[in-house]
């Protein structure tokens, strides 16, 4: 080397021989999470291209930060970065790829921000609701977001290559809606059919939009759903889409999406960006941090995100920020106004929710079309078209069921098994759990598919959105499971799940007291009520290990929800391997001639009805034994049948508090049915620890709960007789 010549970064040098990889065009493999990485991490390898940029550059111009200045004069080589992290973070964060705009086009996305705050108060004022001044705070970062950093097919919103957008703070839909009408997939006249009841364009922004991937409006969650589809695009897809996700300042007091920041921290998605629209006020007060930008940058640090503080009213300022692309997320925290050109509203509080009454609309839209200075429109640019062609639908499994009869199974291992299954018939199911993959089963799929198995801790609100972001655009067949229990704290991502049209599926274990010692604390003894409550979720609850198997086979092809319920407790398997089963199609596991009840059981009660059955048969008293195999939708032609077949008499028994479970569907189902009564044995009150056998004799759902019943429903009419 010439004496005086600047060595060249001996990371560099290390990050050549790694390959391509990194932001954006990556072809090199995934890193296989869990996995012992490799020597560089494939989120600090640079791309192709970039690497040819670099060696392009003399050597003294290959470290952007390092360049010697009389302050801090470069060490040995260029770099004085022990750590690839380090290295990455300086020599090759690629401020090169920032290209300031021209004149023109800045003044160009001054004018498309304010067309869209003009198009937003237009929209709220005709449909006399809405939040104009959310959408105003924003403007120019709509503006500079989807006209100049998004790449995206305006007449393809939903093409799998495309950048993606979330607008957690989904109030603000006006100025989404005004985007894609300023790039042309809207018209015009659309927006001032804003929320009306024959318009897509609703309050909040739902999927009935082809722009739109998942439902926000319940603040806090779009940024889970967005680093799902990071996750998506940088471990499964391996391409090169970039996933943006704006927030409101207020939304950022919601714990989920500190839960999301943790989550894109530990994973480095570095091609995720968040964007904080920190215009100081919320609802009914300012947010708590009102203008501190540096508290939320020091926050998003510590959190693992590279933070940049901008004014987020110039659009200079958002080029720039979005062109720095790093190999962490990115956060940008904007500091803006709301109601920002708005004369008389502008940072101004009880403005919030707001549309401007039409004469003020009038007078604040001649107010803001004065300052653009020119009509034309700016087009997006094209995606790179390299996201895979992927085929989820009709995934059966690789073989049938290999279970004998009587074989003692818990319904959590064989969900184990079934996915574990399941995930080498098709290579985009994926499996997620919450550090409980042990107990849930889901680590016999990361045994097979380590790759396609997310950890996402003990975050169970994040792990739902997780799952819905990597199922949008039907990337992949998403399995999340928890204790059952666990998911109740979820219940307002699994309802926006619904809103947004997702197919996640859930599976949870545990459910019941028949989980015994642990206590109630670990016993999931809602979940059916609350999955109940969700519109098009299929609720399975299977009664063995070869129903088990099936309920995955069959939730990884249905619409809508999914939530399977599995139990802890080894039952007999008691179906054939080849035995059918279909949603909504009970099974009726024991009949004959002279039964007198009909008894409805389902997991661990299933069996203790066949052993009361056994029992009672000593006696000579004979019961039809149910299992609904799905609770929701309920097989009620099944029921009334073998219900009239039984004088109208049937006794549900279930490991699940009275209120929304197996009892309370079938009175739903057989309501106004004459001659028809229920008796429903169900966990009354707020259980206790023990042995699960104790447990289930303690609160009446055991066998001998069910003989009792079901002599007492025989002598009761008997007597009325
Ligand atoms: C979980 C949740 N809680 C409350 C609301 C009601 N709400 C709608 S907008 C809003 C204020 C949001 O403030 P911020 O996030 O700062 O957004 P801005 O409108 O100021 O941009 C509130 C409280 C909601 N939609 N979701």
């Amino acid at each position: 080397m010439a004496p005086g010549a600047p060595a060249r970064c001996p990371w560099s040098r290390l990050l050549s021989a790694g390959g391509a990889g990194g932001l954006r065009g990556r072809t090199g493999p995934a890193s296989p999470v869990g996995a012992e990485p490799p020597s560089l991490p494939p989120a600090l390898r640079p791309s192709l291209p970039r690497l040819l940029f670099l060696s392009a550059l003399p050597s003294e111009a290959r470290c952007s930060r390092s360049s010697p200045s009389a302050a801090a004069p470069p060490g040995p080589g260029c770099c004085r970065h022990t750590t690839p992290a380090a290295a990455a973070d300086c020599c090759l964060a690629p401020m090169e790829d920032y290209h300031k705009p021209d004149q023109q086009t800045l003044q160009a996305l001054k004018d498309t921000a304010n067309r869209l705050r003009i198009s937003s108060i237009k929209a709220t004022t005709a449909a006399g609701s809405g939040h104009p001044t959310s959408c105003c705070s924003a403007a120019e970062i709509m503006s500079v977001l989807f006209f100049h950093t998004m790449k995206y097919k305006v007449q393809d919103p939903r093409n799998a290559s495309n950048d993606r957008f979330v607008l957690s703070k989904g109030h603000a839909a006006p100025i989404l809606y005004s985007v894609w009408a300023e790039a042309g997939f809207l018209q015009e006249t659309d927006l001032l059919n804003l929320r009306k009841i024959d318009s897509v364009l609703e309050g909040h922004p739902v999927p009935r939009q082809a722009f739109t991937d998942v439902a926000t409006g319940s603040l806090g969650q779009g940024l889970g759903a967005a680093c799902g589809m990071a996750y998506t695009g940088k471990f499964f897809d391996r391409a090169s889409y970039r996933v943006y996700c704006l927030l409101g300042d207020g939304e950022l007091s919601e714990g989920s999406v500190w839960e999301a920041m943790a989550f894109a921290g530990f994973y480095k998605l570095d091609n995720l960006v968040a964007i904080f629209d920190v215009n100081r006020l919320g609802q009914s007060d300012p947010a708590p941090l009102q203008h501190h930008v540096e508290i939320y940058q020091k926050r998003c640090e510590a959190f693992g995100w590279h933070a940049i503080i901008v004014d987020g009213h110039s659009v200079e300022e958002l080029c720039k920020a979005f062109g720095q692309a790093k190999h962490q997320p990115t956060a940008i925290i904007a500091k803006t106004f709301k109601g920002k050109g708005i004369s008389g509203v502008e940072d101004k509080e009880s403005w919030h929710g707001k549309p401007l009454p039409k004469n003020m609309a009038e007078q604040v839209i001649l107010e803001i079309d004065e300052k653009i200075q020119n009509k034309k429109k700016l087009s997006p640019a094209l995606p790179e078209e390299d996201a895979p062609v992927v085929n989820i639908r009709n995934i059966k499994m690789p073989s049938p069921p290999s279970y004998k009869v009587g074989e003692k199974w818990a319904t959590r291992k064989a969900y184990g098994v079934a996915l574990a299954k399941l995930g080498h018939a098709n290579d985009r199911v994926i499996a997620l759990d919450g550090d409980t993959k042990n107990s849930t089963f889901s680590e016999l799929f990361k045994k097979d598919h380590p790759s396609r198995y997310i950890e996402c801790y003990i975050a169970e609100q994040n792990m739902v959105s997780i799952a819905v972001g990597c199922a949008t655009r039907d990337r992949t067949v998403a399995f999340a499971s928890t204790f059952a229990t666990f998911f109740t704290r979820a219940f307002d991502q699994i309802r926006m799940a619904a809103i947004s049209e997702s197919n996640i599926n859930l599976c949870g274990s545990h459910c019941g007291v028949s989980i015994g010692e642990d206590g109630p604390s670990q016993m999931g003894l809602e979940d059916l009520s609350m999955f109940r409550a969700v519109p098009n979720a299929t609720v399975f609850y299977p009664g063995d290990a070869v129903a088990t198997e099936k309920a995955v086979e069959i939730a990884a092809n249905t619409k809508g929800i999914c939530f399977i319920r599995t139990s802890r407790p080894e039952n007999p398997v008691i179906y054939n391997n080849n035995e059918d089963f279909h949603i909504g199609q009970a099974k009726v596991v024991l009949k004959s001639k002279d039964d007198q009840v009909t008894v409805i059981g389902a997991g661990v009660t299933l069996h203790e009805a066949l052993s009361a059955a056994e029992q009672l048969r000593k006696e000579k008293i004979f019961i039809r034994v149910i299992d609904p195999f799905t609770i929701k939708p309920l097989d009620k032609k099944t029921i009334l049948e073998n219900a009239r077949a039984t004088k109208g008499r049937i006794i549900t028994v279930e490991d699940h508090y009275h209120e929304g479970g197996i009892g309370e569907a079938v009175c739903a189902a057989v309501v106004g049915e004459p001659g028809i009564t229920v008796n429903r044995l169900a966990v009354s009150h707020v259980p206790r620890s023990g042995k699960s056998a104790e447990l289930l004799k303690m609160f009446g759902i055991d066998k001998d709960a069910i003989v009792q019943a079901v002599k007492v429903a025989v002598s009761k009419s008997r007597n009325a007789e």
